[in-house]
């Protein structure tokens, strides 16, 4: 069962898309109030329409309006939890410091702590459909195609959706401590296009992911992974975002890049990037320049 939010002719309405693929639109408007209110009743979605005779609405799933399923306040990230990623932050680091042998990106993939860092907020995000910005001071920009989770009020995983951690590859190679203006600026992430309740899923590690980058609606570079290609479990990002923090729930946590565009590769203004995975959907976003 997905949870998503659509500009119906002006109006943002919320609804659940069943297994089926049927659109059910419900009255409540925040994922985390209805997450909860299920809980509390003890019952899923599926029963939730089936006890109100919910009744769905013909709608072509290509033509609806997707907007932010959830605003998180913030939206924070993971580093270098796949092997892919590794190698892609070494290439950085080695492209501009010639003589460093081994990184630190060496060391965190190997160490008890995961990189946990913030990347986005409320009004940093955009959501399906949008419009991201590259920045006009980085001449290496590439989306980072994520597993986002949603996280509830016990510290636990309440949703799944996508997220692109959008990234300069060259501010980042060139000193660790440039991070936050590789990874944060205006329109520099997006999440969507649905929530994945934990009810449709039996192993979030069977989750596949893809990236596709279109260029005049060419088809400029594909990848694709699965999310057990993860080095660290997804409770123990959780555990290490939450420890000693103040976490509000439906706060979304990005899992890591597992999927890299070759290395010659920048974005450029009017790119379209669609980042999907079977069971969420397909979150589509065009580049342009602040
Ligand atoms: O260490 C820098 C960030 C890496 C990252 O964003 C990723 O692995 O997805
Ligand atoms: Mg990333």
């Amino acid at each position: 069962m997905k949870f998503i939010r659509f500009n119906d002719k002006g109006n943002i309405r919320s609804a659940l898309i069943n297994e089926e693929n049927l659109v059910f639109p419900i009255d409540f408007d925040q994922y985390v109030d209805f997450f909860y209110f299920l809980k509390d009743q003890g019952i899923t979605a599926s029963d939730y329409i089936k006890q109100n005779n919910l009744a769905s609405i013909s709608i072509n799933l290509e033509e609806l309006s997707y907007v932010l399923p959830i605003v998180p306040e913030e939206i924070w990230a993971s580093g270098v939890t796949y092997l892919k990623s590794k190698e892609a932050r070494n290439f950085e680091v080695k492209n501009a410091n010639k003589q460093i042998e081994s990184t630190f990106y060496d060391k965190v993939y190997d160490a008890e702590r995961p990189e946990i860092f913030l990347k986005s907020t409320a009004r940093r995000i955009v959501g399906p459909l949008a419009e991201l910005y590259i920045r006009n001071d980085s001449n290496w920009q590439i989306p980072e195609p994520e597993l986002t989770l949603i996280i509830g009020k016990d510290e636990d995983i309440i949703g799944f959706t996508l997220g692109n951690d959008m990234s300069c590859r060259d501010i980042e190679g060139e000193n660790p401590l440039y991070l936050p203006q590789a990874k944060i600026w205006k329109n520099s992430c997006s999440i969507g296009p649905s929530i994945l309740m934990p009810e449709g899923i039996e192993d979030p590690y069977e989750l596949d992911i893809t990236c596709r980058i279109f260029r005049n609606n060419e088809l400029q570079f594909e990848g694709s992974a699965f999310i057990n290609q993860l080095k660290r479990r997804l409770d123990e990002l959780v555990k290490y975002l939450v420890y000693e923090n103040d976490i509000v729930p439906g706060t979304a946590l990005m899992t890591g890049t597992c999927i890299v565009p070759p290395n010659e590769f920048t974005l450029e203004k009017g790119d379209r990037i669609e980042i999907s995975s079977t069971k969420i959907g397909v979150l589509v976003n065009n580049i342009t320049r602040n």
